[in-house]
């Protein structure tokens, strides 16, 4: 049976490649998904890519993962830098969790520089703009596979 990555995404995403484009890039999510089941299809990953702006459902998904998934890429966005929630989901998740984000969080304001997830995070990926998603499935290759 193929083994199955989570990549979770949380509030405003689903704006990507509509808004900001200097920031975030021109790549739509619809497209990234895209992007991303190309990349897991080459590892024999099966994907579950998600996106939502309520925390809850955020941590409904983790939930998921920890039921049946063997890896979870996390951009849990402006969350990240809030929630204790997701935090205590994360931890009881037991493989390889890479946190993502598509700009340099440290090269923004202060706000952006503490993140509730980094310390049970396996690995952190940031700033390199969409690329962080394709990067972050090489790495759980690496991890899962390895
Ligand atoms: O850089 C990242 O990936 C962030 O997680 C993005 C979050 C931000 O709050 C984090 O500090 C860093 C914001 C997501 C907003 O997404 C948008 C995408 C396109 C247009 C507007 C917002």
């Amino acid at each position: 049976m193929q083994k199955k990555i989570y990549i979770i995404n949380g509030p405003n995403l689903n704006l990507l490649g509509s808004r900001e484009p200097e920031k975030y890039g021109k790549t739509s999510l619809k497209d990234l998904e895209s992007l991303c089941f190309d990349r897991c299809k080459i590892h024999g990953f099966e994907l579950n890519f998600f996106q939502s702006n309520i925390e809850g459902l955020l941590i409904d998904e983790i939930h998921k993962a920890i039921n049946d998934g063997a890896g979870i890429i996390i951009n849990a966005g402006a969350l990240t830098h809030t929630s204790i929630g997701i935090l205590d989901a994360l931890n009881m998740f037991k493989g390889p969790k890479i946190e993502i984000h598509i700009t340099n969080v440290y090269a923004r304001e202060s706000f952006r520089h503490k993140s509730y997830i980094s310390p049970v995070a396996s690995g952190i990926i940031a700033g390199l703009g969409v690329n962080s998603y394709l990067l972050a499935i090489e790495a759980l290759q690496n991890l899962i596979n390895d």
